[in-house]
């Protein structure tokens, strides 16, 4: 709800300005809604997004589409504003709680709604503050500045963000750590597989040589004999 008091074409901006249009009815429902709301008693007349501007008494919303719901006063749309006589009453406002068309020039608070306007079906809060370089040298000089904004300074990483993100690391104490680690890891594991089976390996041994030694005894007790 804009409060100022505005005349239509201003109200209208001032309605895109805070993400919407200026309101349209869509039935009985939403009209005893808004009279609740806004009770006529209390509140000056109000501007919706109802007018007939472009043709006369082809009454549309703020997206040129036709106004389905209506909620004239008895007489109404006369094409007058008794205020303004000189005008056409080419724009629409709640008076009452029914519609009369008014001047445009006139001035009264707004009902806005949300609905995105003809200008920015898409989403305009990412529209809005977009930026269109259309001189190829001035966005050459954009992109080079933002690449210097967003650049890493890869000397800083640490090893393990340098590995996450695919970075070179120059330094030649990475590779002699990186290679030391390696070397002292294998090693370990062959030490322990080694240890675990050392005592399987002195039992045959000392089989064989026991085997070996039993045969030369036997065999000189047989040149005794
Ligand atoms: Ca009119
Ligand atoms: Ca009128």
């Amino acid at each position: 709800m804009i409060t100022e008091l505005l005349n239509f074409t201003d109200a209208h901006k001032r309605c895109q300005d805070e993400g919407g249009i200026l309101a349209e009815i869509p039935d009985m429902e939403a009209q005893r809604a808004i009279n609740e709301k806004f009770p006529f008693y209390c509140n000056p007349d109000i501007w919706i997004g109802v007018n007939d501007i472009e043709e006369e008494k082809n009454f549309v919303n703020m997206l040129n589409e036709a106004v389905s719901y209506k909620n004239w006063y008895s007489g109404e749309p006369n094409n007058k504003d008794p205020k303004f006589i000189d005008d056409d009453g080419d724009c629409v406002r709640i008076s009452s709680g029914v519609w009369r068309d008014a001047s445009c020039s006139n001035t009264f608070p707004a009902l806005c709604s949300q609905r995105q306007t003809i200008e920015c079906k898409c989403p305009c809060s990412r529209m809005k503050n977009r930026v269109i370089i259309k001189n190829e040298e001035e966005l050459l000089t954009k992109i080079d500045k933002m690449k210097k904004e967003l650049a890493v300074k890869i000397s800083l990483l640490s090893s393990s963000i340098r590995k996450k993100t695919c970075a070179v690391d120059p330094r030649p104490s990475a590779s002699i750590v990186g290679g030391t680690i390696s070397v002292v890891i294998i090693a370990t594991v062959v030490g322990l597989i080694i240890l675990s089976d050392l005592t399987r390996v002195i039992n045959f041994c000392w089989k064989i040589i026991l085997k070996r030694c039993n045969r030369k005894t036997r065999a000189a007790q047989k040149g005794m004999v």
